[in-house]
């Protein structure tokens, strides 16, 4: 592993067009549960998956459900950016990094710092009303009891990309133009199984493709480096 980190040091230091894809696991050493870890949504007990509960009909159908199960699970509003998200903001700041595309709803990169950030399935930062399109921060969805409901009375949706809805396209085509022409592609703490966010690594031509996770991946195989470990843990030491 030492190795490793060292190789990925010198590869940092050597690039200056590099880009960040991560995802849930990034978070987690802040306290954010991912899905797919033993300890993630995935494995606790609600009466419906997580990816059911965050889906389009489920939002429709259930409304009061899916606002309990955000409010307890995806409203994390405490949480503090740990040591990735403060190293990738470093890295950003000294024009080493060009971008981060996250499928995080968090907001933790921009509270690290990190300016350009492509965020594939929005953020729980930003909410409108389904009626009259007013705007609402996090802390006001945190502050309603059940649904959160606008003062035209119209329902208030976060601006969070559920199951079943399509993607923003113009935050695809920047995360594509950034992975294209990135020197170095540093993926981090995803389980690349949620496409089509996970399908836009296969943008990358470089040659310094860098795998930091904890369980090993579908693209394990084909990185130029893989580091398996707790990435906050290991960016520290970078
Ligand atoms: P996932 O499918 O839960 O996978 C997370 C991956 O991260 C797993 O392979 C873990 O092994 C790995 N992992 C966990 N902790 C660490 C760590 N400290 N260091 C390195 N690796 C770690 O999550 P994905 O992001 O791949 O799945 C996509 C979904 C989850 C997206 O739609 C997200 O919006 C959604 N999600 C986001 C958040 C958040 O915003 N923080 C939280 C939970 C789920």
């Amino acid at each position: 592993m030492q190795d490793s980190i060292e190789t990925l040091k010198q590869w940092v230091n050597s690039s200056n067009n590099i880009v960040f894809f991560g995802g849930a696991g990034v978070s987690t050493e802040s306290g954010i549960p991912d899905f797919r870890s033993v300890d993630g949504l995935y494995h606790q007990h609600y009466a419906y998956p997580p990816e059911t509960i965050l889906s389009h009909t489920f939002f429709e159908r259930h409304t009061a459900e899916f606002y309990e199960f955000y409010h307890d699970k995806m409203l994390t509003l405490d949480a503090k950016p740990n040591a990735a998200h403060k190293k990738l903001a470093e890295w950003e700041h000294a024009g080493k990094l060009r971008a981060i595309v996250t499928q995080n709803i968090d907001g933790l990169h921009q509270a690290a710092g990190s300016k350009t950030v492509y965020e594939l399935h929005g953020s729980v930062h930003r909410n409108y009303c389904t009626r009259c399109h007013k705007f609402y921060d996090a802390a006001y969805i945190k502050q309603a009891h059940g649904i959160p409901l606008c003062a035209c009375g119209g329902l208030i949706k976060p601006d969070v990309v559920l199951y079943e809805e399509g993607l923003d396209e113009n935050t695809i085509a920047h995360s594509i133009e950034a992975i294209r022409s990135a020197d170095m592609l540093i993926i981090g703490g995803t389980s690349l199984v949620v496409y089509p966010a996970a399908g836009l690594i296969n943008y990358y031509r470089g040659s310094k493709l860098v795998l930091v996770n904890k369980q090993e991946t579908s693209a394990d195989s084909r990185a130029d480096l893989v580091l398996h470990g707790a990435i906050g843990e290991i960016f520290s030491q970078l």
